[in-house]
C-alpha cells in the first residue's frame, strides 16, 4: 500500500492507462514503495515532474517482422524496442525472442533495465527490446532469416551513442552474430550497435559469464556482510540453466558450493551431493534438454515440472529463469526448506507477495537490479573496448566485474542504512538507482 497520496494518484492514473500491463504495473507498483518511503526526504522530487516523465518510455517501437520457414511459409511476428530513458546514457538493454514477449513484458523489462544501468556506475540509460518468436525448434536457417527480417527494421533506430541492444532470454551469441552481420551490412560500418558479440568480432571476454558470474559476486558480498559468510559449503539450487543460470551454477561451485538442482523448461535434475556444472553447462550451450545429464549419472532424480524445483532444501536460491517464477507458495516452500538467501539472476522472477514472504522471515533477499547486473555493466566494458579498439583479457574483464559488483553492494547496502532499511535492498537497489537517475533528468530539464 501506498501511503503518499501524490503517489497513490501516480499509481492510480499509471494503471488506467496501462491497464493490460500487469508485468509493468508490478514493477512500477514495487518501485513508487520504495518512493513512498523516501518521499519526504526529497522536498523537490514533486514539483519537478520527474516521477510522471518516468513512469512513461521516452519511446515505444512496434513493427512487423516477416520471415520465410524452412518450409516455404511466409510467417509474421512482432518485434518491439522500448527506448525507456536517456537520462544517463544511451538506451541500453537486451532483446528477448520468446513466445511470451508482449507491450507489458516489454515495458517492465526496460523499466527495470532503467534502474539497474544506474546501478553499475556506468553511462547507460535503459532499453528493451525483442519479438514474440521462440528460437526453439527453428532451424539455423530460419533463426538467422528471422534475425536479418528484425533488424532490417530496427536498424534505423539503433547504434552507438543511440541504443545498443544486447542478449535476453532467447537471444545469445548466435542471435546477437547474424542481427550485428546484417547490420553492418545496411550500415556499412563496423561499429558497437551490439554487445554480446562474439571475440572474433569485437565481443567482450567474459560477456556470456558476467550475469552469472557476477550474481555468485553479489551474493558473496551479501552473505560476508550480513552472515560473516561465502558461498563455499553451502547448498544451491538455480532455476533456468540458459546462459544466466548456468554460468552462476559454474561460479557457484567454482567457490566451493554445491548445487544439488538444477532445472530447464523440462524439468529438475538433483542430486543431494553435487551435480556437475560444467556438464550442465555443456549441454545447455548445444541447446539440449536438461534430462540429457540423467545418463551421466544414474543417481541423478528427475523431475517435472520445473516448478517443483522450489521444494528441493537448499541454503541459496537462484532463480535464473524468467519473471515471476517464484510465486508465494514457491517462497512458502523455500522456507520450509532451510533457505538463507534468494538471489534473482532472472528480472523480476520473484511476485510481490513471494518477495515480502521471505523478507518478513528474514531471508535475505538479493534484488534483480542490483545482483544480475554484472551482465549489462560487461556490456558497458565491451562498448569501452570497441570506442578504444584495444580488448582486454578474461582476468581484466573479470577483475572489473567483481569490483562494479562490489560498489553495487556497497552503494545499495549505505542506502538501506541511511533511510534506516538495514538489509532491506529491495527498497535500497529502487532508490539508489532512482537518485542518480533523478539528479540527471532535474539537471537536464523538462525533455
Ligand atoms: P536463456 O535463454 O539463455 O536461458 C533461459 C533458461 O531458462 C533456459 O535454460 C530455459 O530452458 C529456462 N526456462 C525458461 N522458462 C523456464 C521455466 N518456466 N522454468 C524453468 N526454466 C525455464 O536466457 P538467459 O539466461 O539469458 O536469461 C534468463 C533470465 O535472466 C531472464 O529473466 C533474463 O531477462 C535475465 N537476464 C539475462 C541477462 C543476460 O545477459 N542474458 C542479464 C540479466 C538478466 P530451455 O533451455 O529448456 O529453454
Ligand atoms: O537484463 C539484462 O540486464 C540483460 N539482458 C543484459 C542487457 C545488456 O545490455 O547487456
Amino acid at each position: 500500500m501506498i501511503k503518499n497520496e501524490y503517489l497513490r494518484k501516480l499509481y492510480a492514473e499509471c494503471a488506467v492507462k496501462n491497464q493490460d500491463e500487469p508485468e509493468f504495473l508490478q514493477a512500477v507498483n514495487l518501485f513508487l514503495k520504495s518512493v513512498d518511503s523516501v518521499v519526504d526526504h526529497l522536498p523537490s522530487l514533486l514539483e519537478s515532474g520527474v516521477l510522471p516523465r518516468l513512469l512513461e518510455p521516452e519511446r515505444v517501437i512496434i513493427f512487423r517482422v516477416p520471415w520465410v520457414d524452412d518450409g516455404g511459409r511466409v510467417q509474421v511476428n512482432r518485434g518491439y524496442r522500448i527506448q525507456y530513458n536517456s537520462a544517463i546514457g544511451p538506451y541500453k538493454g537486451g532483446l528477448r525472442f520468446d513466445s511470451s514477449v508482449n507491450l507489458s513484458i516489454m515495458k517492465f523489462l526496460s523499466f527495470e533495465q532503467t534502474f539497474k544501468n544506474a546501478l553499475t556506475g556506468l553511462p547507460l540509460g535503459g532499453g528493451k527490446g525483442g519479438a514474440d518468436f521462440s528460437p526453439a525448434g527453428k532451424s539455423d536457417g530460419e533463426i538467422m532469416r528471422f534475425c536479418q527480417s528484425f533488424i532490417s527494421e530496427l536498424y534505423r533506430y539503433i547504434g552507438p551513442g543511440i541504443d545498443v541492444p544486447a542478449g535476453d532470454l532467447g537471444v545469445g551469441a548466435r542471435e546477437i552474430g547474424y542481427m550485428f552481420g546484417y547490420y553492418k551490412k545496411i550500415v556499412n560500418r563496423f561499429e558497437g550497435a551490439f554487445t554480446g558479440k562474439g571475440i572474433s568480432y569485437g565481443g567482450s571476454f567474459a560477456r556470456p559469464e558476467a550475469t552469472g558470474y557476477g550474481l555468485c559476486y553479489f551474493t558473496e558480498e551479501m552473505l560476508n556482510r550480513y552472515c560473516n559468510e561465502s558461498l563455499s559449503g553451502k547448498r544451491v539450487i538455480v532455476s533456468g540453466s540458459g546462459q544466466v543460470g548456468s554460468n552462476a551454477a559454474v561460479k557457484a561451485a567454482r567457490l566451493g558450493a554445491k548445487v544439488v538442482a538444477m532445472s530447464d523448461i523440462d524439468g529438475v535434475i538433483y542430486h543431494p551431493n553435487g551435480l556437475e556444472t560444467e556438464l550442465v553447462h555443456k549441454i545447455k550451450t548445444n541447446r539440449e534438454s536438461i534430462t540429457l545429464y540423467c545418463p551421466h549419472n544414474p543417481a541423478v532424480q528427475y523431475f517435472a515440472p520445473p516448478a517443483q524445483l522450489w521444494r528441493i532444501p537448499c541454503d541459496v536460491a537462484f532463480p535464473c529463469a524468467t519473471q515471476n517464477e517464484i510465486d508465494l507458495a514457491a517462497a512458502k516452500d523455500l522456507v520450509k526448506g532451510g533457505v538463507k538467501v534468494v538471489c534473482e539472476g532472472a528480472n523480476m522472477p520473484t511476485t510481490p507477495e513471494a518477495i515480502d514472504y521471505l523478507i518478513d522471515n528474514n531471508i535475505l533477499f538479493g534484488p534483480a537490479k542490483a545482483a544480475n547486473a554484472g551482465g549489462v555493466a560487461v556490456s558497458g566494458l565491451e562498448m569501452t573496448q570497441n570506442v578504444s579498439a584495444y580488448p582486454w583479457t578474461f582476468n581484466e574483464v573479470d577483475e572489473k566485474l567483481k569490483l562494479i559488483m562490489k560498489n553495487i553492494f556497497k552503494k545499495i547496502d549505505e542506502t538501506a542504512k541511511r533511510f534506516n532499511k538495514p538489509e532491506n535492498l529491495v527498497f535500497s537497489a529502487n532508490i539508489t538507482g532512482f537518485l542518480k537517475i533523478y539528479e540527471a533528468m532535474a539537471a537536464q530539464g523538462v525533455v
